[in-house]
């Protein structure tokens, strides 16, 4: 046998967490939907409940298909444990709750997705704990707005719909002098493009309803971070507040994520085409996708990640009324919300997605109200480029 090398990322995004059923040989993960286990004797029982052995004793503390998923999604992200939840949202909640008390402080990115916009600016000042929202592009305005009682940093990178990217790294070494944990939402790179937690994040989370299940028929959220957190969250925030993920939904994201690198990397090379293609058009006022060489964080794209994923932001000339034009016209691409599906999706965040951001938050955040985002999916791409085109007029 050769040097023990580890397996690649393709390898480990198929076969991390399974194993054919000792019974029945079953290659393909079993869907166990049970929500109670028998024990073989009172005294094995009282053993899982104190968790002093292995074993599952009822869906809502943990489920054998989505113990599958919570291990694949570890794996890929570099980190110790994981959990499943009911939504990207339900993971947000997750990955910063645990972390917060009343009284609390938290500097967050701007151009996040709204509804993570919503829970900082909204409902947990509810709570007492107050959100700074920073311009993610200057790393040193994340240490600016630090105080005694910041507990938590919290990213999006590339940002929902922006794109902005931010320096991971740079923003992990000023959390670590202050003592201040760093949160990351990798849902639009995946960690076939990047893994936060190898950058200095302490948690990254996925919305996994987008590139980990990619056929856009499973909504389902997930965090990684260390054993000891992950304990925490799961007790807290899955066995008291109860936002657990349905096992089928999670053996839907599982048989997504075997064809993620596939998926992602053809995506992105997709994107890479259609962007030069607006890039180049004079129908188009501005294109951003940071693989473009336009692209104001290009250099930075290119240090931090592998690829550069495949959502694409531009206006059309002419703006919201030349935009919307456009919108009603594609016949290919989908008129939808969400990304990273297999089928391309056209959506306008300034009415659709952002659209509960107050105007002049979404502006200072780079959403404008012409701007058009485009999640590139994955039939042939001159497929993809003729409909811009005949779309664009
Ligand atoms: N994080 C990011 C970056 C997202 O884009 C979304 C949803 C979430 C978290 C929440 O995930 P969910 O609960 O929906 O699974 N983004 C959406 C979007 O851009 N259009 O529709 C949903």
């Amino acid at each position: 046998m050769s040097e023990e090398r580890a397996p690649g990322l393709s390898t480990r995004a198929i076969h991390v967490g399974e194993s054919p059923d000792p019974i029945t040989g079953a290659l393909a993960p079993d869907l166990t939907m049970s929500t109670t286990y028998v024990f073989p004797s009172a005294e094995e029982g009282a053993a899982v409940f104190a968790g002093e052995k292995e074993g599952f004793a009822y869906t809502r503390y943990g489920n054998p298909t989505v113990a599958i998923l919570e291990r694949k999604v570890a794996d890929l992200e570099g980190g110790e444990a994981g959990l499943a939840t009911a939504s990207g949202m339900a993971a947000v909640f997750a990955a910063t709750l645990p972390f917060l008390r009343t009284g609390d402080h938290v500097v967050a990115c701007d151009g996040v997705y709204s509804g993570t916009y919503n829970l900082f600016s909204e409902r947990y000042p509810a709570l007492g704990i107050e959100t700074t929202f920073v311009d993610g592009a200057d790393s040193e305005a994340f240490e600016r707005a630090l105080r005694p009682d910041t507990r938590l940093i919290y990213l999006e990178t590339p940002g929902n719909p922006t794109l902005k990217i931010i320096d991971i790294q740079a923003v992990a070494r000023i959390a670590r002098r202050a003592g201040v944990v760093v949160v990351a939402d990798n849902t639009f790179a995946t960690p076939v493009f990047q893994r936060p937690l190898d950058l200095g994040a302490d948690v990254v989370l996925h919305s996994a309803t987008k590139y980990f299940c990619g056929h856009g028929d499973a909504i389902a959220g997930a965090v990684v971070g260390s054993a000891d957190f992950i304990k925490r969250a799961n007790r807290e925030m899955i066995r008291i507040y109860g936002g657990i993920l349905s096992p089928f939904n999670a053996w839907l994201i599982v048989r997504g994520i075997h064809t993620l690198t596939l998926r992602v990397e053809r995506q992105a090379r997709s994107a890479q085409m259609v962007a030069a293609f607006l890039d180049n058009d004079p129908r188009v006022e501005w294109v951003a996708y940071p693989g473009l060489r336009s692209f104001p964080q290009h250099e930075l794209a290119k240090r931090q990640m592998r690829g550069y994923g495949s959502m694409v932001c531009f206006e059309v000339k002419g703006g919201v009324e030349a935009g919307r034009r456009m919108m009603n016209r594609v016949q290919l691409c989908s008129l939808a919300v969400s990304l990273g599906d297999v089928k391309s999706l056209i959506t306008h965040p300034a009415s659709m997605t952002h659209r509960l951001v107050p105007p002049e938050q979404r502006l200072a955040a780079g959403i404008t109200d012409g701007l058009v985002r485009l999640s590139v999916g994955c039939e042939d791409v001159e497929d993809i480029v003729a409909d811009l085109d005949q779309a664009l007029g």
